[in-house]
């Protein structure tokens, strides 16, 4: 059996991204990698295996002796994250890619998955409908670590015929699982704190408009993009993608038409200098004219979808 490996299984896209893999593909096909020790709940009917994706003979090992044949790699530092340890950063998001590249140009691993991000964009580019092809000069290592691995990718790509293929997420919102420290975290917080009952204090400027995507949307696009065939993949760097953009005020306008007494207050960070260097909106043309991609949600599904589902025992479970 043709396996598939995830690596990074235990963040905030791997956990759905794993679940929806194994309805599709079989459960034992689907084996979740991440760094943890133990399996995080949602993920214990499957296959799991502790993995450090900077050993790279243990990675190389794993994926030759287990006859693993598609990687998603995820494991990485966010962008606020990264910024608090810019070398272990640009270590991590770059290392375990070329594992998987290599594998894959030896013939190894038969197709890729790695994560771009709206963060390879920068201040000089242009902020509403940001196209596929611009200006692009990151100021953050997280971006930095993106944009050269756009750029690998495309290397592996046109030089050795590696099949890999990527998309630059906006923010993602979910609830299965918390972010793990991006700059757009601010708006998945903020459902907690709504169903909590508390004022939200947002680390971002109220009019700080950043692409969103609701994750079942990512995780549908994710899989179209690599069930498509080759043929229709004509860009071997990233694919942009667009679900619905927004500001921290319309998102709590939003809160509010379901919970009339939610109150949101303002107090800007570091994370709000990484924010106004990223897009307000994304042309995302190419993905939809090459492969089909089309989102379902817009701000008020996806507002009323995590007010339906946020659980706020899932914030006891990780702080203990
Ligand atoms: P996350 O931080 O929630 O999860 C990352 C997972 O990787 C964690 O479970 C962590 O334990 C694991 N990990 C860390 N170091 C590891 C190592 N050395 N070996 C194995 N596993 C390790 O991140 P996420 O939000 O799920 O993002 C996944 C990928 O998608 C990242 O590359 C990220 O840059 C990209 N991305 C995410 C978003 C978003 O909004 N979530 C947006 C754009 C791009
Ligand atoms: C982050 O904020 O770092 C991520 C991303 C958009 O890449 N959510």
């Amino acid at each position: 059996m043709s396996k598939t490996l995830i690596i990074g299984a235990a963040g905030q896209i791997g956990t759905e991204l794993v679940l929806e893999l194994r309805n599709r593909k079989g459960t034992e096909a689907v084996i979740a990698g991440d760094l943890k020790e133990s399996c995080p709940e949602a993920l214990r009917g499957g296959p799991y295996v502790q993995m450090d994706a900077l050993k790279r003979e243990e990675v190389r090992n794993y994926i030759i002796e287990n006859g693993v044949k598609e990687v998603y790699l995820l494991a990485a530092l966010l962008s606020a994250t990264a910024e608090k340890n810019p070398a272990f950063a640009w270590e991590l998001n770059m290392e375990g890619l070329f594992t998987i590249l290599d594998l894959a140009k030896e013939g190894h691993v038969e197709k890729i998955f790695w994560p771009s991000s709206i963060a390879v964009f920068g201040p000089t580019t242009p902020q509403i409908n940001t196209p596929q092809l611009t200006i692009m000069e990151p100021t953050t290592v997280y971006g930095i670590s993106k944009q050269t691995g756009e750029r690998w990718c495309e290397y592996y790509y046109n030089n050795y015929g590696v099949d890999v293929r990527s998309i630059r997420y906006p923010g993602l919102i979910s609830y299965t699982s918390l972010p793990g420290g991006g700059t757009t975290d601010y708006a998945v917080d903020i459902f907690y704190q709504a169903k909590l009952g508390n004022e939200f204090s947002c680390f971002l400027k109220e009019d700080t408009a950043l692409p969103m995507m609701y994750m079942e949307d990512a995780i549908r696009a994710t899989i179209e993009l690599m069930e498509a065939p080759k043929e229709k993949i004509d860009i071997r760097s990233s694919y942009n993608l667009s679900g619905c953009s927004f500001t921290p005020k319309e998102i709590a306008g939003e809160i509010t038409k379901h919970i009339p007494d939610f109150k949101i207050s303002y107090a800007p960070d570091f994370r709000q200098s990484i924010a106004d260097t990223w897009p307000g909106s994304i042309d995302d043309s190419q993905a939809r004219n090459q492969w089909g991609w089309k989102e379902r949600f817009n701000l008020e599904m996806l507002v009323k979808t995590m007010l339906e589902n946020v659980n706020v025992d899932l914030l006891k479970t990780i702080s203990s």
